[in-house]
């Protein structure tokens, strides 16, 4: 009998928890023979990333082969899974838990965490959690080494990625199906991040460049700044304004697979959270992360963790403005100085981006890390 997985997702704010838990379930319905059932508690956020299953009227949704849930106070699983997949930390309904009490064997009970670069992670990842009724929880860390459970990957992505990267025609034809055509000598950015003050000086920088930019914006929190610095009172899809060498460009939110072409198709991303910015890391390009605020700046921590894996291994003259120019990003520092010494490294940073991903390809992929971790178990 195939074993049932149920993937619990409380939408929190953004995208990333619906984002990963959304990816996650598509590949253990995929590559593996479960039968994955993904709770969900706001259904708007899910139709945002996977707009296909905006016409779809009745729930359950079955969209690449995984059950979709609207989760309310009502509506919850009447049996429990063989695997249960709380996303961070997000609590599981007590009549659920009751449920998993009484079932024989006890479901494998997984605590998907949020993603960090961090050395203590691997110290925690797989740890069991004693919970009442003889129920055992365990903290399952997403990461960068073999140590944890590593990175969304889905079969078969990387080589997707490059072909499409080899095919100047994929590239023209997804980028004209999206209303882009950049000048053939400009460099093509995707820009997607939180609200942030260091934006201006980054896009000062690149409308007084001598090489000309186009700059695609996804529709989210960003686009204030970018109206503001444009002097324009707001900013609508399809809205595009030309500055000095710099092109700006709005694009509507796209599915997530379309995402994924976007950040393959530009030369640079800049990307947020924790689901844009893996993605980034297998589109094989230079990028920069607007990572996700937390109280006492413990995200600034993390970000340095990231950063002390990533330049390893780079010249200290690629290293030291690649690191400077993360720092500004998150800072609210000077975008404008350390892109255009970052800039003077560009072959640095491509070769960089495909060997990272090359390294990160390495490691056990999370869907397989805890398909693993379930069969040892049973
Ligand atoms: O939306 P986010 O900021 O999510 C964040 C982080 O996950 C953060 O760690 C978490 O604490 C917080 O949510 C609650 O960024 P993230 O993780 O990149 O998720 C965005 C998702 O949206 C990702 O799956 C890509 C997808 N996306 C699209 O599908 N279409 C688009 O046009 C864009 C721009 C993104």
């Amino acid at each position: 009998m195939r074993a049932i997985w149920d993937i619990f997702c409380h939408v929190v704010d953004n995208f990333g928890d619906i984002g990963v838990t959304w990816r996650l379930a598509q590949q253990l319905a995929s590559e593996y023979d479960f039968d994955v059932h993904l709770w969900v508690s706001d259904m708007s956020a899910f139709r945002r990333i996977c707009p296909q299953a905006e016409t779809a009227s009745s729930l359950p949704l079955t969209q690449q082969g995984v059950k979709v849930y609207h989760w309310t106070d009502d509506n919850i699983p009447v049996r429990a899974a063989d695997v249960v997949i709380e996303a961070f930390a997000c609590q599981l309904p007590k009549p659920y838990i009751a449920l998993m009490a009484q079932k024989s064997p006890a479901p494998l009970w997984l605590n998907l965490e949020y993603l960090s670069a961090e050395d203590w992670v691997e110290g925690c990842h797989g740890l069991p959690s004693p919970q009442p009724d003889k129920l055992e929880k365990y903290f399952f860390f997403p990461g960068f080494t073999a140590q944890t459970g590593g990175l969304i990957r889905e079969h078969n992505l990387i080589c997707r990625r490059q072909q499409f990267q080899q095919s100047p025609h994929a590239i023209n034809t997804f980028l004209h199906q999206l209303g882009v055509s950049p000048a053939p000598d400009a460099m093509l950015i995707s820009l997607f991040a939180y609200e942030n003050k260091a934006l201006a000086s980054w896009l000062d920088s690149l409308a007084s460049a001598s090489r000309p930019t186009h700059v695609l914006v996804p529709e989210g929190r960003i686009l204030a700044d970018v109206a503001n610095w444009l002097e324009v009172p707001a900013l609508a899809t399809g809205d595009h304004f030309s500055r000095g060498a710099l092109d700006i460009q709005v694009l509507p939110f796209i599915s997530q697979s379309d995402y994924d072409r976007l950040l393959w198709s530009c030369d640079f991303n800049a990307v947020r959270g924790e689901d844009s910015f893996v993605r980034a890391q297998w589109a094989g390009r230079p990028f920069i992360w607007h990572i996700y605020q937390q109280e006492n700046d413990t995200h600034l921590e993390k970000l340095d963790a990231f950063l002390h894996r990533y330049t390893q291994g780079l010249p200290a003259e690629v290293a030291e403005p690649l690191r400077a120019l993360w720092q500004a990003w998150n800072s609210e520092g000077n975008m404008g100085e350390n892109w255009h010494t970052l800039l003077a490294q560009w072959p640095h940073l491509i070769s960089h981006a495909e060997e990272w991903c090359g390294k990160q390809q390495k490691v056990t992929n999370l869907a397989k890390s805890l398909a693993q971790f379930y069969q040892i178990r049973v």
